[in-house]
């Protein structure tokens, strides 16, 4: 019999995705839980896997589509068992034949995807010979959307990247280890292994617990912050910045900005400091290349913002900030904290950033050290001001300071670079007067 594959519940308030990558073909044989397509919805990267044993007649969807929950992604005769499956048509039995003939209507017959594959790619003549890796699978990967990403920008095809881990689960560690094992022509067993991933112990024996999947927004995360942690050796720079005269600034084009349908915030003035530092310092504006050992300088400025959503962390981009003013900026933000609290903000609107700023000053606390959110080289996380008593000429003046707390890429950023783009920070913000010049120009 053959029977439909519908796409299943994604997850809360997800009703569609778009396919990446169509993992199998008509004439297949799949298993239970043998992945069919891979899917990617705004947040996530995931792969759906078939709900049948069968053979794959027909799949109603290819690279690029968006499929809605319920849509049938493939059919798949039931009937058929493990060893019987009939070997592919001649062009002229192709009308008599049980399988699907000839192309699905809308499917572009192409390459098998590359999680299909059985053998890796040839070696160049001229390369070291692709170690043979640890029992490279064609079956599902349980690797994270960062990780897949890390080994398409590598050139890698993750199936054959061996896990470290005893569960299956692929890091930014083996995708590293399988790439370096490319070059070196060393096998990625020799590299430095994965930390294993122990059970957890079974909390219910001292209490009562709750499991509750974590949405795919949370995975997503998880999954960027994770890969980032262990891959960039950072150190936090701190410092603060005398605001006072800059609260001055605020109160008197505070109310310009609000009739213009924006908000003027420590967070909106930061953006454009910002831009200017990174045209001061180079360096903050790259990206790190460790293939190829390069610095990727950016010639564009474009700022990530990490807003607090209901749904967690989530870090739109604002675009080209050295071309827009600190009212452009103020209106900008707050449309666009809004749009992202709001869930309308799409993967577009979160690409792209070379620097991120993280203002937690609204919410509290005297400092943190925030995680350079790769492939950046740089974060700014901006605590709450403070009020602290300065003595001049034997008298005391409250004056309001707000804290810096720059995370930086220690292997392409040196302390040294990072205290002066610091202070060029805080100094910048000490002087609204040169601010308020650029506003009136
Ligand atoms: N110190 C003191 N007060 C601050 C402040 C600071 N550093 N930053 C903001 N405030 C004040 C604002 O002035 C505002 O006060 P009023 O309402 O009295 O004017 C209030 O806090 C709320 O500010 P806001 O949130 O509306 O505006 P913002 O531009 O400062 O911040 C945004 C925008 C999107 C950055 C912020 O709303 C947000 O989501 N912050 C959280 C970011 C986050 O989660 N970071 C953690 C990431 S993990 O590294």
């Amino acid at each position: 019999m053959v029977e439909e594959v519908k796409l299943p519940e994604i997850s809360e308030n997800v009703e569609s995705g778009q396919v990446i990558s169509v993992m199998t073909k008509v004439g297949d044989f799949v298993e239970k839980e043998q992945s069919l397509v891979e899917l990617e919805t705004d947040k996530a990267a995931f792969e759906v896997p078939s709900p049948l044993q069968g053979l794959i007649t027909e799949i109603t969807v290819k690279e690029g589509d968006t499929v809605n929950v319920g849509q049938t992604i493939a059919k798949i005769d039931t009937d058929v068992k493990k060893g019987e499956v009939p070997s592919p048509p001649k062009k002229d039995e192709e009308s008599q034949t049980r399988l699907a003939p000839g192309p699905v209507p809308g499917v572009e017959e192409k390459e098998p995807a590359p999680a299909a594959k059985q053998t890796p790619p040839a070696p160049e003549p001229s390369k070291p010979a692709e170690p043979t890796p640890a029992a490279p699978s064609a079956g599902p990967v349980n690797a994270a959307p960062a990780i897949r990403q890390l080994a398409r920008e590598l050139g890698i095809d993750i199936h054959n990247v061996p896990p470290g881990a005893s569960d299956g689960h692929i890091s930014a560690d083996d995708v590293k280890n399988y790439a370096r094992s490319l070059i070196t022509g060393a096998p990625a067993a020799s590299a430095a292994p994965s930390q294993e991933v122990r059970p957890l112990p079974d909390f219910s024996v001292f209490g009562e617990v709750e499991r509750k999947p974590i949405t795919l927004t949370r995975k997503s995360i998880a999954a960027q912050l994770g890969y980032s942690w262990p891959l960039v050796p950072q150190v936090t720079q701190h410092d603060r910045a005398d605001i006072t005269d800059l609260e001055e600034f605020r109160a008197e084009y505070g109310p310009k900005v609000e009739k213009a349908g924006g908000k003027l915030t420590v967070t909106s003035i930061l953006i454009k400091v910002i831009a200017d530092a990174l045209k001061q310092f180079p360096h903050f504006n790259a990206s790190y290349d460790p293939a190829t050992q390069e610095l990727i300088l950016k010639k564009y400025y474009h700022v990530a913002v990490a807003v607090d959503t209901e749904r967690g962390l989530l870090v739109p981009v604002i675009r080209d900030v050295d071309k827009k003013d600190i009212l452009e900026l103020s209106v900008e933000v707050s449309k666009l904290a809004e749009k992202t609290r709001d869930k309308k903000v799409t993967p577009d609107d979160m690409q792209g950033g070379n620097f991120t700023i993280s203002n937690l000053g609204g919410i509290g606390g005297v400092g943190f050290t925030p995680i350079v959110y790769w492939p950046q080289l740089a974060i700014l996380g901006v605590s709450r001001a403070y009020k602290q008593p300065f003595y001049k000429d034997n008298m005391c003046y409250p004056r309001l300071l707000l804290p810096l707390s720059l995370s930086y890429d220690h292997r392409v950023i040196d302390g040294a670079q990072a205290a002066r783009f610091t202070r060029y920070v805080a100094e910048a913000l000490e002087k609204p007067f040169l601010l308020a010049m650029q506003e009136r120009k």
